[in-house]
């Protein structure tokens, strides 16, 4: 049995949308951000990214992080990589181009786009999009995402998807990287390939009953 550690709203959804789509039967263990509690050492604290029970599963105190029949592994985009070597099907790569194509996509979403998609998501989780600072923060992390958008606007011209022309884990891992700058609009509706291609994959049955669990998740 696979168990999910990690609240939705997290980069666990990325594991959840995939064990969505893999059509897994699963368990979430909802583990919270230490910092959404005053005080997430207290006696009784709500289970969280410092609690010791969850620093015995991924020392590192980050979710997400699964346990696959006693296997543990931590890092989200890498544990969508596993699901889908260990599940196959379509969602996986078919030959050794496909999975060097899926294994760059991912790479590239985590090493040259998320450290910056995530400065936005971080003003929006602050509330500060309207104040000075968090509009030059989004400013800052847009320009320096310029070259990656438009080179995936590019792939995107000549193919309906990233690898195989079908939906794969490429998908899911890049999408929910990009998924944390879909709140500047301006910046997609200059990507018309890149904003099709993920309103294709968010209308997905799998990313929507993640995204409706999460939006009934407790805050
Ligand atoms: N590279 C890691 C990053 C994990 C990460 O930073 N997770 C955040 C939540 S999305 C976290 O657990 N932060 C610790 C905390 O807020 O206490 C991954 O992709 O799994």
């Amino acid at each position: 049995m696979l168990t999910i550690y990690g609240v939705y709203r997290s980069r666990a959804s990325r594991n959840y949308w995939m064990a969505e789509e893999l059509g897994l039967e699963y368990k979430s263990v909802p583990v919270i951000q230490a910092g959404e509690l005053e005080n997430p050492l207290a006696s009784g604290a709500r289970l969280n990214t410092l609690s010791p029970e969850f620093r015995a599963v991924n020392p590192m105190g980050l979710i997400p992080s699964i346990d696959d029949d006693g296997f543990l592994m931590n890092e989200s985009l890498a544990i969508n990589l596993y699901l889908a070597r260990k599940h196959g099907g379509p969602l996986s790569g078919q030959t050794a181009i496909e999975d060097g194509q899926i294994a760059m996509w991912t790479l590239w979403a985590a090493t040259e786009v998320e450290p910056h998609t995530v400065q936005v998501v971080r003003v929006y989780d602050r509330k500060q999009e309207n104040t000075d600072a968090g509009k030059a923060t989004i400013d800052v992390s847009c320009r320096s995402l310029k070259w990656s958008f438009a080179m995936l606007e590019n792939h995107l011209a000549g193919s309906s998807h990233l690898v195989g022309d079908r939906f794969t884990v490429a998908d899911i891992n890049i999408c929910e990287v990009l998924r944390y700058v879909q709140t500047e609009k301006a910046v997609f509706d200059s990507h018309p390939n890149i904003k099709s291609w993920m309103a294709r994959c968010q209308s997905r049955p799998g990313f929507r009953r993640m995204w409706e669990t999460r939006a009934k998740e407790a805050a």
